[in-house]
């Protein structure tokens, strides 16, 4: 019976840390608004996304999981300080020797299930949603490359053009309006606000990752394998992201950037940009990035 005094005290413990989590989330909700598309230093939380999705992310973090983690790691927190206060060998010199309670094993076994089914139910929504794919108004390829971007536009939408997108290094900032370190490149990718884009995602060398926060978008670069992801974006503005896979040596310097315009101003980027990139299958941007390969290759051998 005392153990049932004391869960009924914990589940006391637990309902008034319930307030305390849901208190520390709301908190947690709170953004940096000059952190559109790119993260700030010291910033705490997400990105503003701008599209259904990412909101739709960064709220099953910040209304479900937070609460959840926080509760949960305070409720363990409670339990161990009860046990180091009360059962330390001073405290209670003659142990229960008590090793089975079955309602109380039957409770931490439904409970963390029941916890599972209440994140899974809106995570498997979000990743529907994620993965089918709506018509697409527009539809990009990124090739992810050791270690830059490459965008293609297909013919059929006006493009037939390909170009590369690459870092541009700090001693080069003034060549970028704007410019963020780590982030910036010479040649973003442009789409337009408000439509469907589908992204054809690929990558030419090793398996590279392609997530921009702000766009709810998260899908692998795999060579071989052409994945497909889409964001409708309602805001504009350049929104970056970086790869998510370990690709090689330069893998924290290939910055993903997407310029978000309105219509008239992609159409207006569409006539340049086939000028600009007129010729196809532009010289490898890197020259030493297939030697390094083959330098890769040939320690590999040694072994
Ligand atoms: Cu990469």
């Amino acid at each position: 019976m005392r153990l049932f005094g004391r869960v009924r005290a914990c589940s006391a413990a637990l309902r008034a840390l319930i307030a305390a989590g849901a208190l520390i989330a709301s908190g947690a909700g709170a953004r940096a608004e000059d952190g559109v598309g790119h993260p700030v230093p010291g910033q705490i939380g997400f990105q503003v996304g701008v599209t259904d999705i990412a909101r739709d992310i960064h709220g099953f973090y910040d209304n479900l999981l937070f609460p959840i983690i926080t509760v949960i790691s305070l409720f363990v927190m409670v339990l161990i300080g009860i046990c180091m206060v009360r059962f330390n060998e001073r405290a209670n010199p003659v142990p229960s020797k008590t090793t089975h309670n079955a309602l109380l094993e039957v409770a931490w076994t439904i409970v963390p299930v029941l916890i599972l089914v209440v994140i899974a139910i809106p995570s498997f929504r979000l990743l529907t949603k994620q993965l089918e794919l709506p018509k697409p108004d527009i539809t990009i390829k990124a090739t992810g490359k050791q270690w830059y971007w490459s965008y293609d536009y297909p013919k059929d939408q006006d493009g037939g053009f390909n170009f590369d997108s690459a870092r541009v290094e700090e001693k080069d900032a003034k060549t970028v309006p704007d410019f963020i370190n780590l982030l910036s490149v010479d040649n973003e990718a442009v789409v337009p606000v408000n439509k469907n884009i589908q992204v054809n995602v690929t990558g030419a060398d090793v398996i590279h990752g392609f997530i921009v926060q702000s766009l709810g978008v998260r899908i692998d670069a795999v060579p071989g394998r052409l994945n497909s992801t889409w964001f409708r974006a309602d805001r504009e503005g350049i929104y970056y992201g970086q790869c998510s896979k370990l690709c090689g040596k330069d893998h924290a310097y290939m910055p993903i950037a997407i310029r978000v315009v309105s219509q008239p101003a992609y159409e207006a980027w569409l006539q340049d940009a086939k000028k600009k990139y007129a010729q196809t299958g532009q010289p490898q941007r890197f020259a030493d990035a297939s030697s390094a390969l083959a330098g890769v290759a040939a320690t590999t051998d040694q072994r």
